[in-house]
């Protein structure tokens, strides 16, 4: 992963969103992209973004492996002067990218790209996305 994204530098002036979001957690995680200023080139930069679901705003707690150390933690809010903040999105390389699959279980993000590569980006979902309210019993 190339970088992230962060609140203080929302200036990505091309960035475009092409695909459906995936809501999971009670956040919805979308795809973008950006195509390269070289008409020439290919690519361009995916991104990876997670918003609450209902306000639109950050999540509360980290999301995205920013540091790239497997865990996403504390160490994963970054700091903008004497602000902190929860990253929204992290680049997740070159390519357009489709629509998220989100995989609760493994916590973990699924994007297939146009160049036929599949990304994997870990991920933090915050509390627990699937609790037992009860159960019936079925006898035959
Ligand atoms: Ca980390």
């Amino acid at each position: 992963m190339a970088g992230f994204n962060n609140l203080g530098d929302l200036t990505y002036t091309n960035e475009r969103v092409y695909q459906k979001g995936t809501v999971a957690a009670g956040l919805v995680f979308f795809t973008t992209h950006e195509p390269s200023n070289d008409v020439c080139a290919s690519g361009g930069t995916a991104r990876l973004y997670a918003l609450d679901f209902v306000t639109g705003t950050a999540p509360e707690s980290p999301i995205f492996d920013i540091t790239g150390d497997g865990v996403v933690d504390e160490n994963d809010i970054i700091q903008i002067g004497d602000e902190y903040f929860i990253p929204i999105g992290i680049e997740i390389g070159q390519g357009v990218p489709h629509a998220p699959i989100v995989d609760i279980q493994n916590e973990i993000a699924l994007i297939p790209m146009s160049t036929g590569e599949v990304k994997v980006v870990k991920i933090d979902l915050p509390g627990s996305s699937i609790e037992l309210k009860g159960w019936r019993e079925v006898v035959q």
